[in-house]
Formats: structure tokens, sequence, C-alpha cells
């Protein structure tokens, strides 16, 4: 049998490549990324007036919807590598988007290269992994869409605007919104151009185009198509369409702001106030709606361009034996405990739409409240299309709750501030540990807000010890990182943490 196979290897190569290699040939995975999406979508119901999200939504009707799903980091970078390679940012030692991905871990089997390795056609677009140069390592991809200014398919909405340049320097205020904010990427407006222009537009556009040619393909490869949606990612740049659904008078806005920040620690309290000159200078110039009005605009320009992906693939070949993982890489404060971004360790931050439609396993619409992580996306993964195993991933499977959503899981989600902290959040509990040595404790059954701090409660000191034994015990150093010009990738610096090195360009 043995001298049989290997005769049969030379002859025919590929087909035992491929027959070898994978225990399920049938099962094609589409792997939806989107970028600072919060629950404000109609299948978690995070805001709290109406928003039109319905390809989410019917998307969210045929798959498993984890509610209770929060990010490993509250920031691009170390996220986005967190899902990729299934390890937490403790693991990689990658906690901020300064922190540079290639010369650090070349050789990591992240998700498209082992899928890769294992017989997949990998291809991908737009924001998969963090966006600046050296943050797609090599080695991922059959096909990626690039763009001129770095290797990660990053766009700037088509705006002839973009890069600032030392020749062509930001201007003092935003060009479309024309208001001045610390931010450097915070405008938001409608584009001079049709839909079609747009570059999240055109990120779709690339997946649609792969599974439309899927018959045309030529192999018999299931396919890892990542496809990255840029939106609601700063600038809130859209078709007028997507503000047309959101009359500025019925926008909400969040209420009570100061009183909620007195009973939390003073570290807390300084991830809250970052930025908070934009929100501040926001509620002076009575511009605070018309921005929420533009982060809705821009989910629901997300969730259009989602709609496109999907329809292109129920009309493929490939509608009935694919899997769809949808994510986001965390959420956004729109003014919460007077906060206007990311960073921070509050629900708002943490919390993520992430879905998984697996096609035959769980009953469509399904919801499993159970706390869990983006980290467990590669295991899952792993599990889900019969790939061998990979060692020492931080994430565990979740095809237990796709088969019984009302399992209990004891182990909670971990999120990872880049400073240190770290937020645990279980079923009903989140705490906070601030390297100050201070914590915070919401309990959800009753504060679905996280108003009120019971960390000073006696009665509550099981729950911080309970959560203690969660929070890694020997986080890695940070790895190199970089010295950029965030909208000029062709000029940016890379500095070696422990050479001193200066590498120019890519
Ligand atoms: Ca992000
Ligand atoms: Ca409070």
């Amino acid at each position: 049998m043995l001298r049989l196979l290997a005769v049969l290897s030379i002859l025919l190569p590929g087909y035992l490549q491929i027959s070898c290699a994978r225990a399920d040939p049938g099962k094609n995975v589409l792997f939806l990324a989107l970028d600072d999406l919060n629950d404000w979508v109609g299948f978690l119901g995070g805001y709290p007036g109406r928003v039109h999200t319905p390809n989410l939504d019917r998307l969210a009707a045929r798959s498993t919807v984890f509610t209770n799903a929060h990010c490993t980091a509250p920031v691009c970078c170390p996220s986005r590598a967190s899902v990729l390679s299934g390890l937490l940012p403790t693991s990689t030692g990658i906690y901020n988007n300064q922190h540079w991905w290639k010369p650090n871990h070349p050789h990591l089997p992240t998700i498209p290269v082992h899928f890769r390795e294992n017989g997949y056609h990998t291809v991908g677009t737009g924001k998969i992994y963090h966006h600046t140069a050296g943050n797609n390592p090599p080695g991922q991809w059959d096909d990626f869409q690039r763009n001129l200014f770095n290797d990660n398919g990053w766009i700037r909405h088509g705006s002839p605007l973009y890069p600032w340049t030392p020749a062509k320097p930001r201007p003092p205020e935003f060009p479309y919104s024309g208001i001045k904010l610390y931010s450097g990427e915070a405008d938001w407006g409608i584009l001079p151009q049709h839909e079609e222009a747009y570059d999240d537009t055109l990120v779709a556009g690339y997946a649609v185009k792969y599974l439309t040619n899927l018959p045309q393909r030529g192999h018999d490869k299931p396919f890892f198509l990542a496809c990255g949606i840029f939106h609601p990612h700063l600038p809130w740049y859209v078709p007028r369409k997507y503000l047309d659904l959101y009359p500025l008078e019925q926008v909400v806005v969040p209420k009570d702001l100061p009183a909620d920040l007195e009973d939390i620690p003073e570290a807390g309290r300084k991830l809250a106030r970052r930025k908070s000159g934009d929100l501040s200078r926001l509620r002076k110039t009575g511009r605070w709606r018309t921005a929420v009005r533009h982060y809705l605009a821009s989910i629901s320009f997300a969730d259009a361009l989602v709609g496109r992906v999907l329809d292109a693939l129920e009309k493929s070949p490939a509608a009935r034996d694919t899997i769809i993982v949808l994510w986001s890489d965390h959420g956004w404060h729109l003014g919460e405990k007077g906060h206007w971004h990311k960073r921070t360790l509050w629900e708002e931050a943490t919390r993520v739409p992430f879905l998984i439609a697996a096609p035959g396993i769980g009953e469509p619409g399904q919801r499993c409240s159970q706390p869990v992580s983006l980290v467990d996306i590669f295991p899952t993964l792993i599990e889900l299309c019969g790939l061998p195993r990979v060692k020492k991933l931080d994430g565990i499977s979740l095809v237990p709750w796709l088969h019984e959503p009302s399992r209990t899981r004891k182990r909670p989600a971990i999120t990872i501030e880049e400073s240190g902290h770290v937020a645990v959040r279980g079923m009903r509990y989140r705490v906070i540990r601030y390297t100050t040595g201070q914590w915070e404790v919401y309990d959800h059954r009753n504060d679905p807000e996280e108003r009120t701090n019971l960390a000073m409660d006696p009665s509550h000191m099981s729950i911080i010890e309970e959560a203690r034994q969660w929070i890694p015990t020997a986080p890695a150093p940070p790895v190199d990182s970089k010295k950029a010009f965030l909208f000029d990738h062709r000029t940016f610096t890379w500095t070696h943490k422990k050479s001193g090195q200066v590498i120019k360009g890519k």
C-alpha cells in the first residue's frame, strides 16, 4: 500500500497533497472582518435607537450568534494579531498598534498560513491584519488585493486628500467635517464620488468577483476568503443614502456622563480621558449628534457591503458548503463614560459582533450568551474544517457551543489593554484589574450599562478572586515597535527595540 501511495504521489502530487492533508474537502471559509464596530447592530441591540443592519441581521438569522463575545485587546493591531494567531497579546507581545509583527513572529502558524499549508486556496482583501506595512506577514496568501501605500490593502476610502505627506500636510480643520479633532483621521462626510468608487466597495468587490468566478477557477481546492471591511473605522466617509437612514433629530447620544466616572479608580478615569478633548469639542460645537450619525451611517454602509458578499456567495456553487465567520476587532465609545474612541476595558470597547454560520451545525439563529473570545476563532476553524491541530493556542474551539449554545463555559473572555490593565468578562460579571492594584466589578444581571462599581463591596471579593485566576501571570515583553507617520507609509521607519537598528520603508 505504501509503495502504491509513493507511486501515486509521483504521478499525482497535487491530488495527494489535497486529499491527504484535509479531513473534509468540502468546507470553504468566508472570513468577514469589520473594523471598530461595537454592538450597535440589529442582532445585538446595543444602540438604543434604530440601527439599519439588514444584511448582518439576515446573516445572524442563519448563524450561531455569540452575544457575549469580546476582543483580546481594544485596539486594532493586537486584536487582529490575536484572531489570526490564536494567541493573546500576553503571548505575542503585540499590545499596541506600534508593535510590529514581521521581525518578531515570521513563522507563526496563523489562520491563513495553516489553511494554505493544508490544501486551501487562501485569498484576501482589505483590512485583515493591522494595516501598516510589515504586519501582513509573508506566506499568508495565494492572492491579496493590495494598494499603493502599504502591503495590506488598507485604502483611504478613495479620498484624493490622503495620504497626508510633508508636501501635502493635514489641513488645520478636517476637510469634510470642518472640525479640528485630536485624532488624525477623525473626519466625516460625503465624498464627491459614487458609492462604487469608495475603497471599501472595491474591497467587497474583490470578494464578490472571487465568488462569482469560482466555477472558472480551474482547481478543486477549497477556499479561505478573507474580506476586511474598514468601516465603521474613522474617517466616517459614506455615500449620502446611508446618512439619510438616520435623521439627525432621531440620533441618540449617551446620558449622565460625569456621574458615571465617580466610582472608577483613577487609572480607569485616565483611560476614559484619552481623546476626551475630542468629545468635549464635539459637545461644545454642537457636533456630537452629527458625529454619532456618521458612525451609524458607516455601520450601515459596511452592512450593505457585507450584503453584496453574502449575495455573491448565495449565488455561487459554494453556497451550501461554506462556513461564514464574521467579527469586529473591538468596540467603540461614542461618549459613554465620557470617552470618545476605543482603548478602554468597558463593555463598549470589548464587546463585538461575532457569529459563525456552519452548515448543518446547530439551529439557524441560535444565540449563545456564554463568554467567548475572538482568540477562539482559530481553534474553532481548525475543528470545523478538520485541519491538524496547532499546539499552544490560547483559545479553545467553540464547536461544542455551536452544537449546544446553553452549555456552561467557565472560561471567561480576557481583554488586555496596552499598558497592562486587564478585563475578565464572565457570564455575569465584568472584572477589571488595573496595574495599580485597583479593581472594578460590574454585575451585568442588574447593571448592563456598567454604572455601579461593586469592587469595594465585601460581598464581591469572591468574584474578584475568581477573576484573578484567569489573568495571565507571565506576560510577554512588548515586541519591536515602529515610528511611523500614519498616513504616509512610504516614509515610515521601524526601530528594532533590542538593536536600535532603524529601517526605512517596507
Ligand atoms: Ca479596529
Ligand atoms: Ca459608574
